[in-house]
């Protein structure tokens, strides 16, 4: 028996990018700890990734490649070699590409690994072959434009500073669930005196580890910001010297904006009464060292990239920018310390080929467009599941005509509806690199076991199509470890100061923050823009988010167990959400004579989606919650929660409007 301890990452989408020791005997992962030598880790991690060797060695993984041998959706297939699967894939793609073009051809990808090499594995393939493109969206393009408009590339302060400050507001971010290893810092500022506090649309499991929940209607946050903003200039608590130095802009906000957002006003829009704005104004403006922690979820609306933009004004009216353990962290840019367009080759694209929003792939499935979509193939995303408008993507699934090829770990909703599946490797079994979105560490992550099954990684893959599509470049031919070697090889300012020996042993580590960050604001003016004469709207204002026809507010939010639709494999986890749940208020259950544990039917113009309903006063009047992702074959229905949310994109950077919808609630069976 051979048993060792590795080093690993955590490949998810999460942005504490953990790192893992893994335990291994006999080629077999046993055992998945957190690293207790990894800053933002400090040897804990989170419930889903405590029994990680539980996904990897599932018995539910796929092992071999797969043919469709019945219906589109039904899941049934047979298994066929790795040699036929490509051949079949090369073939087809030859005969469409033949008949009408390469653009025919559509990649979906996304975040299943957040690993550098093998989440753009199929980058350069899909430029070489001359594909449609993916505007890849579905997260928080809006979150990242809001703070560009603001701030430029100015990076995000490191997450521990949260230790430091004497006021953290959590804002639309259910961090005990998403962003855990934040808290650390969070907890810290709490024992020597910090009040925190979150700001939401219900009260999340967040709520318990917080001083104050605050909760607003679902979208109207920046009128909140803009409504803090009027009482901040009222009581006189601006940093003047900090704006006259520093900010483009504050006096056009003070005479043309701000006069609009008295309390009455402001208050009428998010839900908060007149004296819980005045007082949080007070306590925002006397605040030493106030810190933001800005969650995605209130930028996927509507208004979504302008409400994150007039919340990052907030903190430059109290020179928050400047201090050490103040300001406010969106994510960080450690993406940066790569050569990226080494691993995309964006130069291998002979022409700008046709883009394709993922979140409207919907439409784009079912649309006539020249030439329509003929085939599909996706990895590392489970659109089926996570990709809103759910009727039309399954419709467009679900069309003959479409050649549909899935690599995947798990028998998915998507995969079901495949024509061939490949069978795709667990981090733990492929090399790659990793960056965190919500620190500043980076980690090497190589194989630690052997492939489970005849599973391949992405990059395997990919090399395999580009064998059988007859590509030449040597590019296509080297491992993913030679990729790394080659990216790591290459300086970078930001690599510059790492530890290196600790980086080459495969232990994370950070990249220095430089050291002029707080006074060196990278926007086109050097100063923080809150007038920004690039964007339609100059300054920021208040638009409503899109909202619906019908009553209720429905929030699309994150999951504890699981991980958008990842994790769902896990029946130690399933068991512990206990079910698909629709969570309201009492009086809007009672209005409706709706009752605790009663099946209850969502749906507006979209769809329908049943789910089992949860009484709860956390949830306020209005607003329904529809917590995770749910395979189908877990779900109460034939459809889940992405049936009830629309195609329709946010204001600025075309992202996904997941919470920016409404439905209506019945009893099931009327
Ligand atoms: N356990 C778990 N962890 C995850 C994920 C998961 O599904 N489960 N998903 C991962 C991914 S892909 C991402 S992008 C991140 C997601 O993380 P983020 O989107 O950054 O934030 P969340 O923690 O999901 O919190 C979103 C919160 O926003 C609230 N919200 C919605 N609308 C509004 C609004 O108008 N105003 C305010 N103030 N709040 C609002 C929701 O109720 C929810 O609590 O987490 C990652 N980590
Ligand atoms: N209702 C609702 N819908 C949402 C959201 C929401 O908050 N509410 N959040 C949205 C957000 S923020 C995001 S980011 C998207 C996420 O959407 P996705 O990125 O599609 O996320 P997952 O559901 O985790 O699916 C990832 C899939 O990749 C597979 N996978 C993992 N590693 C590999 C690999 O190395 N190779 C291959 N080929 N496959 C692999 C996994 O098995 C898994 O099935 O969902 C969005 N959808
Ligand atoms: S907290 Fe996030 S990064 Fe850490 S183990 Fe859990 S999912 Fe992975
Ligand atoms: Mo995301």
């Amino acid at each position: 028996m051979t048993r060792k301890i590795k080093r690993s990452v955590c490949p998810y989408d999460c942005p504490d990018a953990c790192g893992l020791l893994v335990e291994v005997v006999d080629g077999k992962a046993v055992k998945v700890s957190g690293d207790p030598d990894h800053p933002f880790t400090r040897g804990t991690l989170c419930t889903k990734m405590n029994r990680y060797h539980d996904t990897v060695h599932s018995p539910l993984r796929l092992t071999g490649p797969l043919l469709r041998t019945g219906e589109k959706g039904s899941g049934q297939f047979r298994p066929i070699s790795w040699e036929e699967a490509i051949d079949r894939v090369a073939g087809r793609w030859q005969e469409i590409i033949t008949r009408s073009g390469a653009q025919a051809v559509l990649p979906y990808s996304y975040a299943g690994t957040m690993g550098l090499i093998q989440r753009n594995a199929g980058h350069p393939f899909f430029f070489r072959l001359g594909a449609s493109r993916l505007e890849r969206t579905i997260c928080s393009p809006a979150k990242e434009a809001g703070w560009k408009a603001v701030m430029g590339s100015t990076p995000a302060p490191h997450p521990d500073e949260a230790a430091e400050s004497d006021l953290v507001i959590l804002w639309g971010i259910n961090a005990v669930a998403t962003n855990i290893h934040f808290l650390h810092g969070v907890k810290k500022a709490r024992r020597k005196g910090a009040s925190v506090w979150l700001i939401d649309t219900y009260r999340t499991l967040t709520s318990s580890v917080v001083d104050q929940t605050y909760i607003v209607r679902p979208g109207s946050d920046g009128a909140l910001a803009l409504g803090l903003m009027h009482l901040l200039v009222q009581y006189g608590l601006i940093d003047n010297d900090f704006l006259a130095a520093h900010v483009q802009g504050f006096e056009e906000l003070k005479e043309k904006t701000l006069p609009d957002f008295p309390p009455e006003k402001v208050s009428g829009i998010t839900g908060l009464s007149p004296e819980t704005l005045e007082s949080m104004a007070k306590a925002y403006g006397r605040a030493e060292r106030p810190f933001l922690r800005l969650g995605s979820g209130l930028s996927r609306y509507g208004n979504g990239a302008m409400t994150i933009r007039t919340i990052v004004c907030l903190p430059a009216l109290v020179g928050a920018y400047k201090n050490k353990g103040a300001g406010c962290f969106t994510a960080t840019n450690t993406g940066e310390a790569f050569a990226m367009e080494d691993i995309l080759r964006e130069d291998f694209m002979a022409e700008k080929t046709r883009l394709v929003n993922m979140n409207q792939i919907g439409w784009a499935l079912n649309k006539i467009q020249a030439p329509p979509i003929q085939s599909l193939y996706v990895y590392s995303s489970n659109p089926a599941s996570v990709a809103p408008d759910q009727n039309q993507v399954l419709k467009g699934l679900a069309r003959e005509d479409l050649f549909a090829v899935v690599h995947e770990r798990f028998l998915t909703d998507t995969a079901r509806y495949a024509d061939i599946v490949l069978p795709a490797t667990s981090s733990l079994e492929h090399d790659d690199l990793y960056r965190s979105y919500g620190s500043y560490c980076i980690q090497q992550g190589r194989a630690v076991i052997p492939p489970v099954g005849e599973s391949k990684s992405n990059w395997e893959v990919f090399g395999l199509l580009a064998g059988a599509m007859g590509f030449e470049e040597s590019f296509f031919h080297q491992t993913a470890n030679d990729l790394i070697d080659h990216l790591l090889s290459l300086p970078n300012p930001m690599r510059e100061d790492i530890d290196r020996k600790a980086f080459e042993i495969g232990k994370a580590v950070e990249i220095p923050l430089p050291p002029d960050a707080r006074a060196n604001f990278r926007t086109p003016s050097g100063k923080i823009e809150i007038l920004n004469p690039e964007e339609p709207h100059p300054l920021p204002l208040y638009i409503p988010p899109y909202g619906g026809g019908e009553f209720f507010r429905l929030m699309t939010a994150p999951s504890f167990h699981a991980l958008n639709s990842s994790f769902r494999e896990r029946d130690d986890l399933r068991r512990k959400e206990r079910g698909v749940f629709l969570k309201m208020n009492p009086e809007d259950a009672g209005a409706k004579g709706l009752r605790e544990g009663t099946a209850v039917i969502a749906f507006n113009q979209l769809g329908e989606v049943p789910f089992i309903l949860r009484i709860t006063a956390e949830v306020p009047q209005g607003v329904a919650v529809a917590e995770g992702i749910w395979w189908l074959e877990h779900s109460p229905g034939p459809r889940s929660v992405n049936a009830l949310t629309s195609q329709r994109l946010t204001d600025r950077a075309n992202g996904s409007t997941f919470y920016d919808n409404t439905v209506e609630v019945k009893p099931a069976g009327t």
